[in-house]
């Protein structure tokens, strides 16, 4: 029998079973057999602060009333005209590009870059006077058809070897228009959902041919609508350029972007579980607080900011919500009401978690530590012999499954009648 230990880190349980903690710990293990402790410390150290020293910027261009700052909102999952959005449907032009941080990690930030193809546009003029060069991506935005403007863009932002992605967007009104056309009752699900696969691929194909026309071989455009962000192809643009990021800033990309589907929450689990072995390793390497009551020692700073930074990941805290609520036009109250086990950012403090480890003084620790060390013994070369290591992930462990448990609870209303 597979020896089950549990322990209590909040009111919740945590069982850890030698199949979870082979699962759980996978990551940190290979990590472990591929290079040196020395070097699996370090690593760990430069990337647990992620959120905080990693920038992340992207750029969203186009030409006038294409749909740019409707996107910039719809990344952070604001409403337009919400305190904070950008500005849409304006007519005045602003040749300066404007910043928007993300509402939860300042280090995240996105552009709304001034309209290309006025007057004498010049797409090597333009990527000089928007300082291209710090940007990690460009979506290139056309709400028509793509002209000789944002393929002259593409091409030069190609020559300086940036990612770019194509993204045309306002197909509702293009399905709208179809439905219309064709006289079919919004009520009639199945003559409704043929029209949105016609006219989706009608767009599709005309815009890869018109930019085939333009010189592009192989175009990628992802149909899209600022107005049903979660909808057509903008799950599948996440996933792209998730892919084609470095690690470190794919983890970023899928920690700040908005949940709108059940996927992205399991995007954010994984990528959180990537992440709290290296708080772990962290958290008892540096600046330890001696914990007599349980004769290890932790940072708990650290582990207290971890767990306010899986709220915001998951928009379970005050900010998140309140756009959450705005966005969907649901009092905020309503959201919060499905939120079992989070508590809120501003009662996670070092007390907090300093309660939670002296509750959890009777747990089964030994046993789980000697679970850890049977099949990661490296980790005992870290304070505590291991210890302060399983004590410390058990506990991020588990607040993360709990958070995860909540934000889908908050989805399900959010997206409720
Ligand atoms: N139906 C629909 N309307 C959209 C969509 N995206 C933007 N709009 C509307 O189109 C108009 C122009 O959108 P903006 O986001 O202001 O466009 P922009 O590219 O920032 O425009 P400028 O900054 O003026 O160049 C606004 O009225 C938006 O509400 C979309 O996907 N669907
Ligand atoms: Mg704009």
């Amino acid at each position: 029998m597979d020896p089950a230990v549990t322990i209590e880190t909040t009111e919740k349980q945590c069982v850890v079973t030698t199949e979870t903690l082979r699962k759980d710990l996978a990551e940190v293990k290979t990590a472990l057999e591929r290079k040196t402790f020395e070097a699996v410390s370090a690593e760990a150290k430069e990337q647990s602060n992620l959120l905080n020293n990693i920038t992340l910027e992207i750029a969203i261009t186009g030409r006038a009333g294409a749909g740019k700052s409707s996107f910039v909102n719809a990344l952070r999952g604001m409403k337009d005209h919400e305190k904070g959005a950008a500005l849409t449907g304006v007519t005045e032009t602003t040749m300066v590009p404007q910043e928007y941080t993300h509402p939860a990690f300042p280090k995240v930030k996105i552009w709304d870059l001034p309209r290309i193809g006025t007057n004498n546009f010049s797409a090597k003029e333009y990527l000089k006077k928007v300082n291209f060069s710090k940007y990690d991506l460009f979506i290139i935005i056309a709400s028509e058809r793509f002209s000789i403007h944002e393929t002259n863009l593409a091409l030069e932002i190609r020559k300086n070897k940036k990612k770019f992605y194509y993204v045309r967007s306002k197909v509702d009104i293009d399905i709208e228009y179809y439905r219309r056309s064709k006289r079919i009752s919004v009520w009639d699900t199945h003559e409704m959902l043929q029209a949105e696969k016609k006219t989706l691929d009608v767009i599709r194909k005309d815009s890869s041919d018109n930019l085939k026309a333009l010189g592009e071989s192989s175009p990628r455009v992802f149909l899209i609508s600022n107005w049903d962000f979660g909808r057509y192809d903008f799950p599948l643009l996440q996933e792209t350029f998730e892919k084609e990021q470095d690690e470190i800033k794919r983890d970023v990309l899928i920690m700040s972007l908005p949940i709108l589907t059940k996927d992205s929450i399991k995007k954010k689990k994984a990528a959180m579980e990537s992440l709290i072995w290296k708080k772990a390793m962290v958290s008892c390497a540096v600046e330890l607080i001696p914990l007599p009551f349980l004769a290890l020692g932790c940072d708990i700073a650290i582990v207290a900011v971890t767990m306010r930074d899986i709220c915001k990941v998951f928009g379970l805290d005050e900010d998140s919500l309140n756009i959450l609520a705005n966005r969907v036009g649901k009092p905020v109250e309503k959201l919060k009401s499905v939120i079992e086990h989070t508590p809120s950012t501003s009662n996670i403090t070092t007390e907090f978690v300093m309660d939670i480890l002296k509750r959890s003084a009777m747990w089964g620790t030994i046993r789980v530590v000697e679970l850890v060390l049977d099949f990661v013994p490296v980790l005992g070369c870290l304070y505590g012999g291991g210890s302060s290591f399983a004590t410390t992930f058990y506990l991020l462990k588990n607040f993360l499954e709990n958070a995860v448990k909540d934000a889908e609870k908050v989805l399900a209303k959010a997206a409720e009648h």
